[in-house]
């Protein structure tokens, strides 16, 4: 007999830096699940709609994103990260994660990153504004958006199994 299981998607948010692609990967390899970073997708499909002077960085094409990632969205399984996610249709996601660091940290990890002057101070700032996690609590259904700290290699730890356990229940709610 055929058994369809309907498989879990989440979205990994947060400011650059936090920790996503690492909490990402992470999760990818201790679940089965397919790491998806947009940012990579846009880069290697060149999935960009001008070039944003102010901020140093080409523009997503939104709407070209969306069509890319339909058709791995509707087979599910997938772990999706991007900084942002106010143009993702909201049924794409069954669990949203947005991963929150402290400046001083992410200070630190911005600068070895390369990042400096108005870009550096306008992550930290969208940070500090809780920028991400408020788009989150705005396009998704509250139950299903998580605050996580991303400070420590403990936190990560932490973060991790935590996932794991949700995807397994709700895997078990929903098959
Ligand atoms: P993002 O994908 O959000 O831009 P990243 O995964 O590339 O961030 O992580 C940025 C840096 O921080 C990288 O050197 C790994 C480190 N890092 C990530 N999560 C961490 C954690 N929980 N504790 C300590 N360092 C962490």
């Amino acid at each position: 007999m055929a058994v369809c299981l309907t498989l879990c998607a989440c979205l990994s948010l947060g400011t650059p830096g936090v920790g996503k692609s690492t909490l990402g990967k992470e999760l990818a390899s201790r679940t089965g699940l397919t790491y998806i970073s947009v940012g990579d997708l846009a880069k290697e499909e060149e999935l960009y709609d001008g070039f944003d002077e102010e901020y140093e960085c080409p523009i997503l094409d939104e709407d070209r994103v969306i069509d890319e990632l339909e058709d791995k969205m509707s087979e599910g399984g997938v772990i999706v990260d991007y900084h942002g996610c106010d143009f993702f249709p909201e049924h794409w996601f069954h669990i949203v994660f947005v991963l929150r660091t402290d400046n001083s940290f992410l200070y630190d990890r911005l600068e070895s990153r390369g990042y400096k002057g108005k870009k550096l101070q306008d992550n930290i700032q969208c940070e500090i504004f809780q920028t991400l996690y408020e788009e989150a609590m705005l396009s998704y259904s509250k139950e299903i958006v998580h605050q996580l700290p991303s400070n420590t290699p403990e936190d990560l730890e932490r973060n991790v199994d935590q996932i794991v356990q949700w995807i397994e229940q709700w895997s078990k709610d929903n098959n």
